[in-house]
């Protein structure tokens, strides 16, 4: 039973989401299906919580109507990306509010939880109570501003609200009151004995165990910490009208809490993925025999590793995690992926933008997957690896093999008559044997960037031993050479075919059919895998070469959508050259007040302003005769800058300058200092 992290349905999905969660999941699924394992991964939208209704709030929507447009256009994403769950559901579905109340009622039933009246923060200007993402402030742990009622996004501590050091309404930015209110809490420290040992030594339910040291370490270090912190008890229902509903007599305008309610949707998904095949989910989800492996982001471990094992436990019908191997962060181009900067590449573009490329991003996402630490996008080495690893290493020895068959076989592949194999030739089929293995064990082991490394390896020493073994040399002498170095080069391009799969399904696709393999199942990988006699398709260039002007294009895309998503101009004129504290105080502005004004014979841009300093009256002249009549200057309040070196201009000597500023649309505005300033005032 696999799971990846039910995405809030609340934005796009980016390349983060998909190097962290489901592309880890993609291929250990793709993988394990033609391993003929009995695998189910299931997802789907998680429709609830803060994040979803701070989205409708700020979109001036319904929550239902952000999750409808999102639980959609994710899915849109994920076909894009040929991300290929067994089952994607949705977590605002009846069935599944179902499914979480009878689970928290049994929990309830039995005393699983605490039920406490107390004062929690309460925003009277918003009429509501704050929780989650509904209120921020200083991270009692780590110091970090910004860190949200249950979890500090920085170091990842869990939080409950009264913890925030300045706590702050998200949604009307007011300091919030305390008010009394009854909240079902989760007690965790009550499981702090059986978790250390779930965590620490792998133990699961009626004696088994999972491999403890299999666990990522940093995954293992996260909840350790959260053990050895103390585990304190966490509210399970939240006063909010979006999610589902507590049910319990009494209770309204309560939920489940997010976090309780979006794990049981991994079950619920399981259910309707089973109705819909004719199975039973309880034999993925409470028989011994299945393994539940939880593919998410490093900022969702404790949720999987100590909150919901402990619900399935307190449960008593379900098996734990057997393993959560949580990826780190992917970074962009040098700065974390944001989605309120717009500083993303967003699946659905990349899609529109780089149709029939999705293997190409796949590629990439999986050679630079945070497996054990943040790694970083940029565009230049997306180019790099799909012109230098893809077009250059399996795109050209594919290409040579298919055309040298084709030119000295007509297509079919070659007998190769009883001869002594070199150790080049030994090498290479040697390599046929162990890559299959090698690269099964780096996927089960969640190491997945070693794994495409050593199928693309495969690709490279076909692409070496061809290179090396010159054929079309040696066609000219000997026959029989020929056939066996060219049944090689056959053997290992097909073998690539099914090794490179679960990494990328769309050119596989393409060459098992150019090579006459269909449903390739993992054990079909062997040496000699192509039969002679057979003829082999055609294939048009695999990949295309990336131009740096696509680079550059992505990055000032990037670039600009941050810019706008901060509110920043596009025509801003770059900053200029950085000055120093002294430059500025050379500077003397002033405020002054205009007391006549008129054009300047034969200058159509200049006015001649007459201004009072409060040290002297002067002549300014200014170019602002085509954006104000002279009566519309005087009497002004304006910013000058009196200490300018006089210039003479049209034959009047112009002493210092009017400061304006420039919109968008090349309009000039004045520099006004405000109401209750006059004229000789130093601006500092
Ligand atoms: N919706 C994803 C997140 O924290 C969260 C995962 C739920 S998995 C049950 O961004
Ligand atoms: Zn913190």
């Amino acid at each position: 039973m696999m799971t990846s992290a039910l995405p809030y349905a609340n934005g796009q999905i980016h390349i983060g989401h998909v190097g962290g969660a489901y592309l880890p999941g993609d291929i250990r699924a793709r993988f394990e299906r033609m391993a003929g394992s009995d695998v189910v991964w299931v997802c789907g939208s998680d429709e609830h919580g803060a994040a979803i209704t701070l989205r409708a709030k700020k979109d001036g929507v319904t929550p239902r109507e952000i999750v409808d447009q999102y639980h959609h256009e994710m899915q849109e994403a994920f076909k894009g990306l040929d991300i290929s769950f067994d089952h994607y559901s949705r977590t605002s579905s009846e069935k599944h509010h179902r499914v979480a109340q009878d689970f928290f009622l049994k929990l309830l039933d039995q005393g699983s939880f605490e039920v406490k009246t107390e004062a929690q923060f309460y925003d009277s200007e918003a009429d509501q109570f704050l929780a989650d993402r509904y209120i921020t402030g200083t991270c009692p742990k780590c110091e970090a501003p910004g860190a949200y009622g249950d979890q500090c996004e920085k170091c990842g501590t869990a939080l409950s609200p009264t913890d925030l050091i300045d706590p702050q309404s998200t949604l009307s930015g007011a300091t919030p009151e305390l008010k009394d209110t009854t909240l079902w809490y989760l007690p965790m420290g009550r499981h702090e004995g059986w978790l250390k040992s779930y965590i620490e030594t792998g133990e699961l339910n009626g004696g088994a165990h999972h491999d403890a040291s299999a666990w990522k370490a940093h995954v293992t270090g996260q909840c350790r910490s959260w053990i050895d912190s103390g585990l304190q008890s966490r509210a399970m229902t939240r006063d909010l009208d979006w999610g589902v509903p507590v049910p319990v007599e009494g209770a309204d305008g309560k939920v489940l809490y997010v976090w309780l309610d979006a794990p049981i949707g991994y079950i619920t998904s399981t259910m309707e993925w089973a109705e819909t095949s004719g199975q039973n989910w309880r034999d993925w989800w409470q028989s011994d025999d299945a393994e539940l492996i939880h593919f998410i982001g490093k900022d969702n471990i404790v949720f999987h590793c100590l909150i919901f094992p402990i619900l399935l436990k307190e449960h008593g019908d379900y098996i734990l995690p057997t393993n959560v191997p949580a990826n780190a962060f992917m970074n962009l181009e040098g700065d974390k992926i944001s989605t309120s900067r717009n500083w993303a590449v967003w699946v659905n573009e990349f899609l529109a933008e780089f149709p029939g490329k999705s293997d190409e991003l796949r590629y990439v996402l999986a050679s630079i997957m945070p497996e054990q630490k943040d790694s970083e996008f940029t565009w230049a080495d997306y180019r790099e690896r799909v012109n230098n690893e893809l077009a250059d290493v399996l795109g050209n020895f594919v290409n040579r093999v298919l055309v040298l068959t084709r030119k000295y076989y007509d297509a079919v592949v070659p007998e190769i008559a009883s001869q002594a194999l070199t150790a080049e030739d030994q090498a290479v089929l040697a390599t046929l044997e162990s890559a299959p293995i090698k690269i099964a064990d780096f996927i089960r082991r969640s190491r997945f960037r070693d794994a495409l490394q050593e199928a693309m390896g495969v690709a490279r020493l076909g692409n070496k031993y061809m290179t090396e073994q010159e054929p079309w040399k040696v066609f000219k002498t000997d026959a029989e050479r020929t056939a066996m170095i060219m049944n090689t080069c056959i053997q290992v391009a097909g073998n690539c075919a099914v090794l490179l799969e679960p990494f990328l399904p769309q050119t596989a696709k393409k060459l098992q059919t150019a090579f006459g393999i269909s449903n390739a199942a993992w054990e079909a990988v062997r040496p000699d895998m192509i039969a002679a006699g057979q003829k082999l398709g055609e294939l048009p260039i695999l990949f295309e070469k990336v131009d740096e002007e696509t680079v550059a294009a992505q990055v000032s895309k990037l670039e600009s959508a941050r810019a706008t998503a901060s509110g920043a101009r596009m025509d801003c004129e770059p900053l200029k050259e950085t000055m120093t504290f002294e430059d500025f105080q050379k500077l003397d502005l002033r405020v002054g007040e205009v007391t006549a004004c008129e054009r300047v014979p034969k200058a159509d841009k200049l006015l001649q302003l007459t201004i009072r300093t409060g040290l002297d009256e002067r002549t300014v002249l200014s170019g602002i005769a085509e954006h104000f009549e002279p009566e519309e200057v005087v009497g002004r309040r304006v910013t000058l800058l009196a200490n300018l070196a006089p210039r003479k201009i049209r034959g009047i000597e112009s002493q210092g300058m009017v400061l304006m500023a420039e919109t968008e649309d090349g309009a000039l505005r004045f520099v006004t200092p405000e109401e209750g300033s006059s004229a000789g005032d130093v601006i500092r």
